[in-house]
């Protein structure tokens, strides 16, 4: 609530009018879910125009309010002196962009929803007003269920009637909008501020801060505090009840009140890490340094998480001075808290930072309510929010369904991703000097990522070298005659080139080339560093391309063309992976929010649920030795068997497990495939294996099946292979144990000679367990159904084009050294050139967007 010199309603109201002159330009409700909210076209938030009150309603209808006002403060240095543009209970602000009429109805505040027609008159000025969203097709975007767009600028000095400091010059396009479809959103605001620096100075040591006069029912019995582990300062009655009636005609809310949360989501520093670097807090009538600012440089100050008298606040609990004040913990009574209830205001602020003139920069919002058993648990229902909210949202996402990420996979579906050390990554020399910074901020930006881990390697920073046979650089081209080196049109912006390893799914070598030439309908579009709206920004587009060197693939809406599928859902446009890219666009820059693995969402999901996948998609193999002499004797297959299955162990890959049944007590259990070490362990065991032993070939096959059922891993597929020829002498019989194992995890793969009786046995026992049954001549083909069971186990489709495709050769393949590209051609020679393929286009389709993705994830071979 405000201070006044006298507390007196109608005093307020006459201050409100007074200080409201643009009160005609129309305020609007955002109150699409159970908060309704005024807000005004030069900034104020909240604040009731008609009444001065307090004027964010929560729960809608009830007449209790939560919020008296609320807004953005931007705060610097130019020249050396402070300037503070505000809104709070009077604003710095006028309707409209620098040097428009501040009269001018057209800069109202716009209200679309989904119900809105497309003759309204919100809905045809928002096309017309500058920095109001849009649709691919320039359309007003509706995001969530309600959106609400000003803009409004602080350059007129006579219009400063909050801090009265000189202007900035500051333009800010404000975007408020809710959601009334999730129970995650229903009691939630978000507003974006996308500030730009319209003057002809650099601001210096620039804050953005969200300022608020939260008042939980009745006024004067709150107290404040800062969750610092999410970023969220909060409001909250100090007892248990809120008086219902009192002198101010202020409705309480009774037994159990709410508590009020505002976070930034997003702040102006995307490379800090944490979106808030500081709070302030302070109470009514307090006075200096703990109340109201009397001035600019008073609010500066609180800007900085410092008091109004320019000295820090100390923790009392620690003797330690902190940027984030009463950042205890009320619910448990731990660290600094707030205490002596009152009428308190709070800010939370990103800085410092400089914006040079024409720059701009964002904030996210959240505002939201909770209200739990009591006025604490109050405060745990508003993490619990804050939490929910974060899952699901993003930086200025505008849908929160769908997986949003595609992961790119081998044919046999393993994830395509570097080995945990990482890689390196270089940049052609020509690469203009400006523009290379976007592609090291871009490498920087995923290797944030506890998965990856991106390096520059300068010394190969020579190499300009695109495509062709891998050279294990993966290089950033600027490519100057564009479609003859990369053979794609001239209208795409950037390719990336993915090689991999198919068997294993390890990257190898990603190049990305940059179109230096870039061209919409032939009229050449330039590069930029800085997001200039009439270029492509180049970290824009490398964090993008990076994604696909990543792993991920593009996303698109439902709309977007053919290369949508369903599994994209919808609202993609603010992912990094989004195919599509504007001018001027640098959202890609920074990835999609997320913080909870248990409920993965966006860029950063996809490349978490790509690396934890890894280990999923391991195979457990248990390999069944036939001890009977008719085997070794007869058909002369024991050492072959034994051959075949050490070939196996070399082909397997790590997180692969393999166990050995020889008799039934002469067993190896499982062992997983780490290195060489294990894969030699398995080895050297199964080459000392003899024929003999007890247990025929049905008591071995349910010793088999005793392993997996006591060490499989449930996550990977179960595959037995049987080394026999299944011809029987004594009970029980396959035919008896056979029906224990079908319906299980455990395939069985299975050979049959041409002369054995019982090669239809073993038809019969592959088919039932969804197995794999591979004739053979004789014993010298067990090696080439050894292979063709890892194969398709591997879910290739192998073709035989020629004897050059020999399993002499295959087991001569050094592991990991094979490259195979599943279902299609083998080439000759031992080396497979895997995995080529174009990615990530990101090319311009003509109209207002660059229209992305439109090579298909086909294989282009290189010759
Ligand atoms: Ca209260
Ligand atoms: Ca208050
Ligand atoms: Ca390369």
């Amino acid at each position: 609530m405000r201070k006044f010199f006298n507390i007196n309603l109608i005093l307020i109201t006459l201050i409100s009018l007074t200080a409201y002159t643009d009160f005609t330009l129309g305020q609007k409700k955002i109150d699409v879910n159970n908060i309704s909210m005024w807000v005004n076209s030069r900034g104020v938030i909240a604040r009731d125009p008609f009444t001065g009150n307090a004027g964010l309603e929560w729960p809608k209808g009830q007449g209790k309010t939560a919020v008296f006002a609320a807004g953005l403060w931007i705060g610097a240095t130019v020249n050396g002196e402070t300037r503070v543009a505000a809104t709070a209970y009077g604003t710095d602000f006028r309707n409209g962009p620098v040097g428009s009429d501040p009269n001018s109805q057209n800069y109202r505040v716009l209200s679309i929803s989904s119900s809105t027609l497309t003759t309204d008159a919100d809905y045809m000025q928002w096309k017309v007003t500058p920095g109001a969203p849009l649709n691919n097709d320039g359309s007003p975007q509706l995001i969530g269920d309600q959106t609400l767009y000003s803009v409004y600028n602080d350059a007129d000095p006579t219009g400063h009637q909050a801090f009265r400091t000189q202007p900035l010059g500051a333009e800010v396009h404000q975007t408020v909008y809710a959601y009334n479809n999730s129970p995650e959103f229903n009691n939630v605001v978000f507003v974006k501020y996308k500030v730009f620096n319209k003057s002809n100075s650099t601001w210096n040591k620039t804050f953005l801060s969200f300022w608020n006069d939260s008042d939980v029912g009745y006024p004067f019995d709150d107290l404040v505090g800062f969750d610092a582990a999410r970023d969220m300062e909060y409001t909250y009655n100090g007892t248990d009840f809120d008086p219902l009636t009192n002198n101010y005609n202020i409705p309480g809310y009774g037994s159990a009140p709410p508590a009020v949360g505002m976070a930034l989501l997003k702040g102006a520093l995307s490379s800090a890490g944490k979106n808030s670097q500081s709070t302030s807090f302070y109470t009514n009538g307090g006075g200096n340094p703990y109340g109201d600012p009397a001035n600019g440089q008073e609010a500066y100050y609180f800007m900085q998480g410092i008091r109004s008298n320019n000295t820090p606040y100390v923790d009392p609990t620690t003797g330690q001075a902190t940027l984030f004040p009463l950042s205890g913990d009320p619910v448990t009574g731990a660290g600094w808290i707030d205490s002596n209830p009152g009428d308190r205001r709070s800010l939370i602020s990103s800085g410092p930072f400089d914006l040079a003139p024409g720059d701009s920069t964002e904030i996210l919002v959240a505002i939201f309510v909770a209200r739990g058993t009591t006025n604490l648990n109050s405060i745990t229902k508003l993490r619990d929010t804050y939490d929910a909210l974060k899952n699901l949202f993003v930086t200025g996402a505008t849908k929160a369904y769908g997986n949003h990420y595609i992961i790119n996979r081998t044919n046999s579906g393993i994830p395509l991703h570097w080995p945990a050390q990482g890689t390196t990554y270089s940049i052609d020399p020509q690469l203009p000097a400006d523009l290379r910074e976007g592609i090291h901020a871009g490498f920087s930006t995923w290797s944030q990522l506890p998965q990856l881990n991106y390096t520059h390697n300068a010394a190969n920073d020579i190499s300009s070298k695109w495509g062709g046979d891998p050279d294990g650089i993966n290089n950033n081209v600027w490519v100057q005659d564009w479609t003859t080196i990369t053979g794609v049109p001239d209208n795409v912006i950037a390719v990336a080139r993915v090689r991999y390893n198919a068997i294993n799914g390890e990257l190898s070598d990603v190049d990305i080339a940059y179109n230096a030439n870039i061209k919409n309908n032939g009229i050449p579009v330039g590069w930029a560093a800085d997001g200039n709206p009439d270029n492509l920004d180049m970290q824009n587009v490398a964090t993008h391309e990076i994604g696909h060197l990543s792993g991920l693939g593009d996303l698109y809406n439902p709309g977007d063309g053919e290369t949508y599928v369903p599994a994209m859902g919808d609202g993609n446009e603010e992912m990094t992976m989004y195919g599509k890219i504007k001018k001027g666009e640098t959202k890609k820059s920074s990835l999609f929010f997320y913080t909870d693995p248990a409920n993965p969402q966006g860029d950063v999901a996809g490349i978490e649920t790509l690396y934890n996948s890894l280990a999923s998609d391991g195979i457990d193999i248990v390999l069944v030795f036939d001890g009977s002499s008719n085997y070794s004797s007869n058909y002369g297959a024991f050492e072959p068997s034994k051959r075949a299955a050490v070939g196996l162990v070399s082909k397997l890959r790590v997180n692969d497990r393999i166990a050995v049944v020889n008799s039934s007590t002469n067993v190896l259990d499982f062992v997983k495939i780490v290195d060489d070490n294990s894969r030699t362990q398995v080895k050297n065991y199964i080459s000392a294996l003899t024929s003999g032993g007890d247990g025929n070939i049905a008591q071995r096959i349910t010793k088999a099946q005793s392993i997996f059922t006591a060490g499989g891993n449930p996550n990977n597929r179960w595959a037995e292979i049987l080394f026999t020829t299944g011809e029987e002498f004594s009970s029980p019989r396959i035919s008896d144990v056979l029906p224990n194992i079908k319906g299980t995890k455990t395939e069985i793969y299975t050979i049959g000679f041409n002369s054995s009786i019982s090669k239809d046995l073993m038809s019969v026992v592959a088919d039932q367990t969804n197995g794999m049954y591979h004739p053979a001549v004789d014993a010298t083909q067990i090696v080439d159904a050894v292979n063709n069971f890892w194969y398709h186990l591997l879910g290739m489709q192998i073709v035989y084009l020629s004897e050059a495709f020999s399993t002499k050769q295959l087991e001569n393949v050094p592991y990991p050294g094979l490259y195979w590209q599943g279902g299609l051609y083998w080439q000759g020679g031992l080396y497979w050139q895997g995995g080529l393929y174009w990615q990530g286009g990101l090319y311009w389709q003509g109209g207002l967007y660059w229209q992305g993705g439109g090579l298909e994830l086909g294989l282009y071979w290189q010759g």
